[in-house]
């Protein structure tokens, strides 16, 4: 961990979901196939759950939710919303309840069907995007407060500067793997979708003073009010750190292949390459579309030749849209 990065956290609640470090690991045939170094940081071996980023995030939220005396946790997202049921399972172990506000079709797979296993409470609504859902989260944390609970809610992804410190720890981690390792990164790469970890990361780069470039593949649809929103991450999270930095918002470039949540060929595809050369299972909706941009970039010559792609998780989308692949790919 980087001394820096560890001391300017230490007076942050924290509780330790994450028994280890994630390994780094170098990925030889993509590396082969793009004429490049890559590499991977397992974050989708967080260890708790079904793993993936949002564990980073929920150390810190939770801390937080404790140290507040909160009794349940109030989140929201997408059906298929790892974020969700990740936080869930989460508040389970630490004796907290969740109430997940969700919206979409109710489909019994991927996470909504873990959530329904789990026993966890699901209230599905109506709304054109997850960031809509924080007012019917409101009405929830109200009805919970007058029966006498203490909710806490969590923001879509655990995208609030609470939340995004758990990035920043990445980083510390990070920077210490790849001291280790002797390299120096000139890109690292991850999905985007409610911006936290991409945050997270441009900020934790930019304290450790590394000049490794975060670069982000936006799997929404990416526009003005995503760029205002992690222009707010950053700001905010550096207050809260108590430190002076100015940040810039990374480098994002759209593969969302035209909307959130769409399923594609040429995403089914790379997920096949990655998983069969290399092992590594990526998502239909995050990973996979991130990973594509990354092949797309690196071919441009975008990302340098040594490129650090976070794995972020969200195996659960492979058992929610699998059928939806398999269409796509054609029979074997
Ligand atoms: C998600 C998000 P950010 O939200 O921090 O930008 O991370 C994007 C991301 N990879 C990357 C995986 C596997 C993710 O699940 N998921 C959301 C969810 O509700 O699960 C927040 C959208």
């Amino acid at each position: 961990m980087h001394p820096k990065i560890a001391s300017l956290l230490a007076k942050f609640p924290r509780v330790e979901l994450i028994p280890w470090e994630t390994p780094i690991q170098y990925l030889p045939k993509v590396s082969e196939m793009l004429g490049v170094e890559v590499y991977i940081k397992r974050d989708d071996l967080t260890g708790l759950g079904i793993g993936g980023n949002k564990v980073r995030k929920l150390e810190y939220l939770l801390g937080d939710a404790l140290a507040k005396g909160a009794d349940v946790v109030i989140t929201m997202g997408a059906v298929h919303s790892n974020h969700a049921f990740v936080t869930a399972l989460a508040a389970k172990k630490l004796g907290l309840d969740a109430v997940l506000v969700l919206r979409g079709k109710e489909v019994l797979r991927g996470n909504y069907l873990l959530d329904k296993l789990m026993g966890v409470e699901t209230r599905i609504y109506e709304a054109e995007n997850s960031f809509e859902l924080m007012k019917y989260a409101e009405e929830v944390a109200e009805e919970l407060r007058e029966q006498g609970k203490r909710p806490y809610i969590i923001p879509v992804g655990g995208a609030s500067p609470i939340g995004t410190l758990g990035y920043v720890r990445a980083v510390g981690e990070i920077a210490t793997q790849s001291a280790v390792l002797g390299l120096e990164f000139d890109t690292i790469v991850d999905a985007v979708g409610s911006g936290g970890t991409i945050a997270g990361l441009a900020l934790g780069l930019a304290l450790a003073g590394m000049k490794t470039r975060p670069v982000g593949m936006a799997v929404g649809l990416f526009g003005e009010k995503m760029v205002q929103r992690i222009e707010d991450l950053l700001r905010e999270t550096s207050e809260l750190l108590g430190v002076k930095v100015k940040v810039e918002v990374p480098e994002i470039y759209d593969y969302s292949f035209g909307a959130y949540g769409k399923i594609v060929r040429e995403v089914s595809e790379i997920i096949r390459l990655v998983g069969t050369k290399e092992g590594i299972l990526l998502d239909p909706v995050y990973t996979g579309k991130a990973f594509y941009g990354l092949i797309d970039r690196a071919k441009k010559g975008d990302l340098g030749e040594k490129i650090l792609f976070v794995h972020t998780g969200g195996i659960s989308g492979l058992f929610h849209y699998g059928e939806d692949m398999l269409k796509l790919l054609g029979k074997v």
